[in-house]
């Protein structure tokens, strides 16, 4: 129920979504009950000197156990909408072959649960955690089709009641990071050519996931991705930088988001690979290239473009030291980046249905002496970064909803527990729960649907 009357002149359209985000790995715990295989995140938290501290996924949120829990913090907060992710490993322990029914049924509560308490889950089949029982990981093709064969499973047991999914979140987290530069699992540095062939694999999994899905599910059902597609706001609103930041949206997401929207490998990105470019089989660019009901966009922070003579047209500018960030560096506090990165994609490729499926901060959370926790800061950010959602939407970009990452706080990959994302503040000793001042933020938010 949309307030008429909200105390900001910046109201969202009615029917704009609003919901939290969060992954398996990162919040379920309960790695290895009831019949759940090790995930390539498993090994790799578990691999010293690999984490922040060596932390891991074993607990997590336990998450699996509070699910109800949870969903109560999502009831209280007023969102209509929850994406999760499934765990692959824990409804197929080797990631192929035999099912491990407890693992379904897990998700198949989760779903119900949601249902009962009025919220529409959107589900994110893969979301980092690949089984580590496939030989070879995303080196091997064979781990698009079993991830195809998966999707197809996922599709056939939840879509009497769930209606939306992605396929695949951030191709560049689970390939280059993760087989390129070393930091994320499985570790690995591969040289350029290997490693391009692993982002083939990815983006080939994806589309064989469209295809499983349209062919396991009843018509209507929405598929698309969540996809950290670079995002390039221009030094300054004229003319000449806004096509800079145009070109660059293109070439900067060459081998992923562009590569499925235009059904090819941009020229541009084969001759700069040359002799490394990927291996592509009769077949794939059709299933990569397959039609979405919707692109959903991670978005946090993004880079400056201006306009030059060079040969591709467009600069990126570095970011002085001085520029502000959050609690992780990397998140440098630039709120226009949830404007541009909608529209440059919009104005690209004519995507009819835009989620940010992400978009959230890290904060130096400590609760004071009365239990609460200020965090002024993230407040700061999401206020801004809405402010310019706002002007999205109101362009007429096709902004359907906004996912916050992250409902709580959890285990934040190769920085363990030493980020917090959430807005509610989890205690990793007791696992208690407490909702920041930014949860109270979003309730006031979504009770308005406008910026408040
Ligand atoms: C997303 O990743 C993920 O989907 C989500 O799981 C994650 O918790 C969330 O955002 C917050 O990070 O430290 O300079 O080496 C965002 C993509 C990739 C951004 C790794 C930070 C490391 C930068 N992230 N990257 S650095």
């Amino acid at each position: 129920v949309w307030s008429q009357t909200p105390s900001s002149g910046l109201a969202f359209p009615k029917g704009m979504l609003w919901g939290c985000a969060t992954a398996a790995y990162q919040i379920e715990g309960a790695a290895a009950e009831d019949g759940r295989g090790p995930s390539v995140w498993d090994t790799f938290s578990h691999t010293p000197g690999k984490t922040h501290d060596g932390d891991t996924g074993d607990v997590a949120d336990d998450s699996y156990h509070r699910y109800k829990e949870d969903i109560q913090l999502l009831k209280a907060l007023g969102v209509s909408t929850y994406r999760f992710s499934i765990s692959w490993s824990r409804v197929f322990p080797n990631g192929t072959g035999s099912l491990n029914p407890k693992g379904l049924d897990y998700y198949n509560r989760v779903v119900d649960e949601l249902l009962a308490n009025g919220i529409t889950p959107y589900i994110t089949l893969f979301h980092w955690d690949l089984p580590q029982a496939l030989p070879g990981g995303w080196q091997n093709r064979d781990t698009s089709k079993a991830f195809g064969d998966y999707a197809a499973f996922i599709g056939k047991h939840l879509s009497d009641r769930v209606k939306h999914f992605m396929t695949t979140n951030e191709f560049v987290c689970f390939t280059d990071l993760g087989y390129r530069d070393g930091r994320f699992a499985p570790g690995l540095k591969l040289a350029d050519g290997p490693a391009n062939q692993v982002r083939h694999h990815g983006i080939l999994a994806h589309g064989l996931g469209v295809q499983a899905l349209r062919a396991n599910t009843p018509s209507g059902t929405q598929i698309g991705l969540a996809e950290n597609a670079n995002v390039f706001v221009p030094v300054m609103e004229t003319e000449e930088h806004i096509k800079a930041a145009q070109r660059a949206t293109r070439i900067g997401n060459a081998p992923f988001l562009t590569t499925l929207m235009e059904g090819k490998y941009p020229e541009e990105y084969l001759r700069h690979e040359d002799a490394n470019a990927p291996k592509v089989e009769p077949g794939d660019m059709e299933a990569i290239g397959s039609k979405l009901d919707f692109v959903g966009l991670n978005i946090y922070t993004p880079s400056y473009v201006r306009a030059d003579n060079s040969p591709l047209g467009f600069a990126v500018e570095p970011a002085p030291t001085s520029y502000p960030h959050m609690a992780s560096p990397w998140i440098q506090i630039a709120p226009e980046c949830l404007y541009w990165g909608v529209r440059n994609v919009v104005d690209l490729w004519k995507i009819p249905a835009i989620y940010i499926t992400e978009n959230g901060c890290s904060s130096d959370d400590v609760p004071n002496t009365a239990g609460h926790i200020e965090d002024t800061d993230r407040v700061m950010y999401l206020r801004n970064h809405l402010t310019h959602l706002h002007r999205a939407a109101t362009e007429g970009y096709p902004v359907k909803g906004y996912f916050l990452w992250s409902l709580l706080d959890n285990f934040e990959w190769a920085d363990g527990y030493s980020k917090r994302f959430g807005i509610h503040y989890v205690d990793f000793k007791t696992l208690t729960r407490t909702p920041k001042q930014s949860a109270e933020y979003y309730r006031q938010m979504i009770a308005e649907n406008a910026v408040v």
